[in-house]
């Protein structure tokens, strides 16, 4: 069976490309959903995304990976800074888990410089902009082909 990512994106990031530009670029969300989508295709993998405002959500889709997707990619938005609900969720998920940004919150504003995530996630890209939605897959890939 081919084994699958799923990528989960938070709050506002359905806005990108549509304002601050300097910070995350000029693409918009489907764009990175087509990068990361390449590059998993590129190592036979499956990817399925979705975004969501919504911090319930992004904790059903969690939910929703256990026994389904081999890994996941997330960028939890800001939530990233406070959401311990979707902490928890993730530390019930069994599979790779790759936290993504793209811009490298440490060099940003004091409130940024924590991740709740961090402490569940085997690892993080961040700074990159839209090419660490390709190396947060390839480093899934390559976890998945060491496990
Ligand atoms: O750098 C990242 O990827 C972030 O996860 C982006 C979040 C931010 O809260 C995190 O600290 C770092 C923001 C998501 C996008 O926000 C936008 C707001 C207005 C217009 C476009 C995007």
């Amino acid at each position: 069976m081919t084994d699958s990512i799923l990528l989960i994106s938070g709050p506002n990031l359905n806005l990108l490309g549509e304002r601050e530009p300097e910070i995350y670029g000029p693409e918009h969300l489907e764009d990175h959903v087509a990068t990361a989508a390449a590059e998993a295709k590129r190592h036979a993998l499956a990817l399925r995304h979705i975004q969501s405002n919504h911090e319930g959500e992004l904790i059903e889709a969690i939910h929703g990976a256990r026994g389904q997707d081999a890994a996941i990619v997330i960028n939890a938005g800001a939530y990233t800074h406070t959401s311990w609900a979707i902490h928890d969720a993730l530390a019930a998920y069994d599979g790779v888990v790759v936290e993504l940004h793209l811009s490298n919150p440490a060099s940003r504003e004091p409130f940024r410089h924590t991740s709740v995530i961090a402490p569940v996630a085997d690892g993080a890209i961040v700074g990159f902009g839209g090419l660490g939605y390709a190396l947060a897959v390839e480093a899934v890939a390559r976890l998945l082909s060491s496990h």
